[in-house]
């Protein structure tokens, strides 16, 4: 069916469904989006693992990263893969893998710092995790001369890690989670973005 509700759909990207709707067995951490989902049960469960086949995506491209942080990478894939409310953030994308993105979500406070605070003791090489890799071994490898640094030289904030290392996926604020303004990575029970699309779709921006 053509969409005309962008409050309950799918971009049209490398995994997502074409449409939201519910998913007996979401896997662990995307479990929550069960109920409405644009992620397979599938999708759910390679966003747990290494270098899953989702993207080919190496977390580890400076050392092992703590299962501390690579739980919010986790919860980011599930929120990316299986959300049906952020039609009001999806544009059209020019890239080869994807023909949809989502651009600048309104993230809350709480899960963009908690995100950073469990990551500042690791290490990456890059600020952009959607480009310039190398990817000749078939996952993503520091760059030639890219050096690895330590988190909180690369993100000295957490708007700069949230907004940077998904070319502005999503937008840093300080709203909190009991505002109903800001989009939470991190919930339990029904989905609260719903009401926050809501919100958005009708202020337009
Ligand atoms: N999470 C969120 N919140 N937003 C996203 O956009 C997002 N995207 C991914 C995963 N989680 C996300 C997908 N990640 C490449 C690298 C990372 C990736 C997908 C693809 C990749 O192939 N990069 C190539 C360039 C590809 C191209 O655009 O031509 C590279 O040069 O490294």
């Amino acid at each position: 069916a053509l969409c005309l509700d962008q409050l309950n759909m799918c971009m049209n990207a490398k995994h997502h469904k074409v449409e939201p709707g519910p998913e007996g067995a979401l896997h662990r951490q995307c479990a929550p989006w069960r109920e409405n989902a644009c992620c397979t049960a599938n999708t759910s469960e390679e966003a747990h693992n290494d270098n899953s086949y989702l993207y080919y995506f190496n977390w580890n491209h400076c050392g092992a990263m703590s299962s501390k942080c690579k739980q919010h990478f986790i919860q980011d894939t599930c929120f990316y893969e299986c959300s049906p409310h952020l039609g009001p953030w999806i544009q059209s994308a020019d890239e080869n893998w994807r023909k949809e993105r989502i651009l600048n979500v309104p993230l809350c406070k709480e899960d963009c710092e908690q995100w950073w605070e469990d990551c500042k003791d690791d290490f990456t090489c890059k600020t952009n995790w959607h480009e310039g890799w190398d990817w000749s071994s078939g996952t993503n490898k520091c760059p030639a001369g890219s050096q690895c640094r330590k988190w909180t030289d690369v993100y000295p904030t957490p708007k700069s890690m949230c907004e940077q290392i998904w070319s502005n996926s999503y937008l840093y604020t300080t709203l909190t989670k009991d505002s109903g303004r800001c989009m939470q990575l991190w919930f339990t029970g029904s989905n609260p973005n719903k009401k926050v699309a809501e919100y958005y779709l009708n202020t337009a921006q």
